[in-house]
């Protein structure tokens, strides 16, 4: 029996959830942040955060351990390349989209999903195309080395870890450039014609439909950690920060 502690919202919930459908697993779907689920989410990660895959008696934190740990027990329908290279520049993409694009996007969704009475934070967004294009950049040299359309020949933990992410940028209004980035836009395209990521994109469109009404989440405190914060930090939002922690607006993991 799978059990995914999962959250419309999240992008590691969201990645993890394609997974199981690309492998055409059965399983069953906790809306762990929603705050009456709270204890239950507790009891299977103490920081709090989600995605958490329950497997019988197994229990697995972290959306890329999660992903290994899929297609170690469960091989069919492969979700890392087969080859050594190709499965260290997966898994070094499907980083990149954690670790890098996640902060940026995070950072700067704050104002369309938060409970808040401030304008969005003058010149964050610009910051975030200036590093979003190194990240394009980069993901474009990767992909001159493969064929296309699907780098790896199938999909695997760089899409489900980068999809979230690319489908946001047009609705956020940060601009991929086809001309400069073709090879990365002619991937994104074959994605949103993949059936697992339409799904995707359907129950997200749901989910932030109830934001505000019926789903029960943290929208005053923002949940921060690592490179969230770094990536703030890093391009000068400092005082922005302090002040949020001044006024009691933040949450920490435990
Ligand atoms: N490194 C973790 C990151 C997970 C993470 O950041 N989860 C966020 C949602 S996107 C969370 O659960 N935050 C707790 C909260 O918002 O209350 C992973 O890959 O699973």
């Amino acid at each position: 029996m799978l059990t995914l502690f999962s959250n419309g919202f999240s992008p590691f919930a969201r990645k993890v959830a394609m997974a199981l459908e690309y492998k055409e697993l059965v399983f069953e779907t906790v809306d762990a942040l929603s705050h009456d689920q709270h204890q239950r989410l507790l009891a299977v990660n103490p920081r709090a955060e989600v995605p958490v895959l329950l497997d019988d008696d197994i229990c697995v934190v972290n959306s890329s351990d999660i992903l290994a740990f899929l297609d170690q027990k469960y091989p069919a329908r492969p979700i890392y390349p087969a080859e050594l290279k190709a499965r260290v520049e997966a898994r070094a993409l499907e980083r990149l989209a954690d670790v890098r694009m996640d902060a940026i996007l995070l950072d700067c969704s704050i104002w369309t999903w938060a409970e808040r009475d401030d304008a969005p934070l003058p010149g964050l967004k610009e910051a975030g195309q200036k590093d979003l294009e190194q990240l394009f950049a980069r993901i474009e040299a990767v992909l001159s080395n493969y064929s296309a359309p699907l780098p790896f020949g199938h999909n695997t933990i760089a899409e489900f870890a980068l999809w979230p992410h690319l489908a946001a940028l047009r609705p956020m209004g940060f601009v991929l450039d086809a001309t400069k980035y073709p090879r990365l836009t002619e991937w994104l395209l074959a994605m949103r014609r993949d059936p697992v990521f339409v799904a995707d994109l359907r129950r997200t469109a749901d989910f932030m439909k109830t934001i505000g009404t019926t789903s029960n989440f943290e929208r005053r405190k923002i949940f921060w950690r690592g490179d969230r914060i770094e990536w703030l930090l890093a391009r000068g939002f400092h005082q922005w920060f302090f002040d949020e922690i001044q006024a009691g607006r933040v949450l920490w993991p435990e």
